[in-house]
């Protein structure tokens, strides 16, 4: 469904627990001549998967845009985009990789691909992480069974295709579409798949787990999270709270690492509140097929319904709304937009101060010295990413030490394809890019001789 339009515009088969049957055979027949490749030719598959990527490039770009609402230039400039910055991550990290090597006892210590892996993907930014997974999986020389998030199964069906035309050999890489009770149950509790990577969120990734734990499989989750972004007193305020806003609201708040808690010096809230409504008032909202920096609307009804009730749960606990609220913005009568929202006054035991939103809201809390914001920076159930906003390098790295995030970004947004992606605490384990991401799809066999 188009969520613009809430209008239907494909119709993809569900499949069901036979359909992974048959596609974990599949996967497994392969894997013994797959495991066997050289990393020479596994680079000429990888460098083949990018050529063809690149020709249907616009085409993933469209269908992204389609199916999940993210701008159109966003889908290129990112949603598509990420796809490449991946590959590349991983090609790099595999030149360097050394399957094998000599530990100083004597023995040799050999990396060998893990077998048939269950790859169970979610919808917010869908290319991005079906190629955290695929690319990694293929280089580690695995085989494995991709189970698209049903909101947005076409962009995975065209990456198939890519798959298909760049020369992935037959039965290493298969799709079944499916929900997740029905087909991830399926994927994850299944004997022969020797590893489930999950991207959703916490909730999925504990029935995941708990599915799995019978097989003894390896089971990495990159789950949600409630980033802290930490403003110090020495950086410019005017420029960090805007971008800060800019930040949270981009892909309309639907990301697992989206700075969605800004923390200011309680001396300077008035004047960070008012740079936040401003903000937040230039944020456009409108229609995802037009080029432009503005927001789209949420992936569905469900998610729809998900952030109202939260908005409405952060009034009814007694948060200042500085900007937005409930309802659809003006001017739309249809479609799952909503009001880019502010929040003020929000103290750490407000729902809305723990609770991944996953929509265009931001909510604002204060803290009076260091000490006091790396307290309320870490204490949430989630670790996934943290910012500090600092005019000094070296205390901006002081703090950056000090919370517990995989991903800490010092005055910046992204880390560096290749370097690990994943989360502390309720926000995951493993890591997934670069070599991370060859060592998760990896297992280790000692040889003595
Ligand atoms: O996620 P689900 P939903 C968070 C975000 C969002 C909330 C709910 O807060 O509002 O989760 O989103 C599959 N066994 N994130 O309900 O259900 C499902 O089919 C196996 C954070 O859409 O986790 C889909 O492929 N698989 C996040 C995938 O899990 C199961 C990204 C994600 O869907 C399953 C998305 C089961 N029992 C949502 N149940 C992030 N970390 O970026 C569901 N699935």
């Amino acid at each position: 469904m188009n969520p613009a339009t809430e209008e239907a515009f494909a119709q993809v088969a569900m499949g069901d627990a036979s359909d992974v049957d048959k596609a974990v055979a599949a996967a497994k027949a392969a894997f013994q001549g797959f495991a066997r490749t050289t990393k020479a030719e596994r680079l000429d598959l990888l460098a083949s998967i990018r050529g063809v990527y690149e020709k249907r490039f616009d085409e993933m770009a469209a269908v992204i845009t389609e199916e999940m609402g993210a701008p159109i230039s966003l889908s290129k400039r990112a949603q598509a985009a990420v796809g490449i910055g991946h590959l590349d991550g991983v090609v790099r990290a595999l030149e360097a990789f050394e399957f094998e090597k000599t530990n100083p006892a004597g023995d040799i210590i050999r990396h060998e691909p893990i077998g048939v892996c269950g790859l169970i993907t979610p919808w917010n930014w869908p290319i991005n992480q079906i190629a955290l997974k695929v690319i990694p999986a293929l280089a580690a020389g695995c085989t494995m069974v991709l189970k698209p998030s049903e909101l947005t199964p076409m962009n995975a069906l065209l990456y198939a295709e890519i798959l298909e035309e760049a020369g992935v050999p037959k039965g290493v890489f298969n799709l079944v579409n499916g929900d997740g009770p029905t087909v991830g149950a399926a994927l994850s509790a299944h004997p022969d798949v020797a590893m489930v990577s999950f991207t959703g969120s916490t909730r999925a990734g504990t029935e995941i787990s708990k599915a799995a734990a019978p097989t003894i499989k390896r089971v990495t989750l990159e789950l949600g999270g409630k980033s802290p972004n930490v403003l110090l007193d020495d950086c410019d305020f005017e420029e960090a709270v805007t971008r800060g806003v800019k930040h949270c609201f981009q892909n309309t708040g639907q990301s697992c690492n989206a700075p969605t808690r800004m923390l200011v010096p309680a001396s300077r809230y008035d004047e960070a509140a008012g740079y936040a409504r401003s903000a937040a008032e230039a944020t456009e909202v409108g229609a995802p097929d037009r080029d432009g920096r503005h927001i789209g609307p949420l992936v569905s009804d469900v998610q729809f319904d998900k952030v109202q009730a939260l908005i409405q749960t952060g009034i009814d606990e007694g948060a200042t709304v500085i900007a937005g609220g409930t309802g659809r913005p003006d001017g739309f009568n249809r479609g799952f937009f909503v009001r880019p929202t502010i929040f003020g006054d929000v103290t750490t035991d407000m729902t809305i101060a723990q609770e991944e939103i996953f929509g265009p809201v931001l909510v604002m809390m204060t803290y009076e010295d260091d000490e006091d914001a790396v307290r309320i920076a870490n204490d949430t159930p989630y670790g996934l990413a943290a910012f500090v906003q600092s005019g000094d390098r070296e205390r901006g790295l002081d703090m950056a030490r000090r919370i517990r995030a995989g991903m800490v970004h010092v005055n910046g947004t992204d880390i560096s394809f290749g370097s690990p992606f994943g989360g502390y605490k309720m926000s995951g384990n493993g890591r997934e890019g670069g070599v991370h991401g060859i060592e998760d799809f990896s297992e280790l066999k000692a040889i003595s001789i």
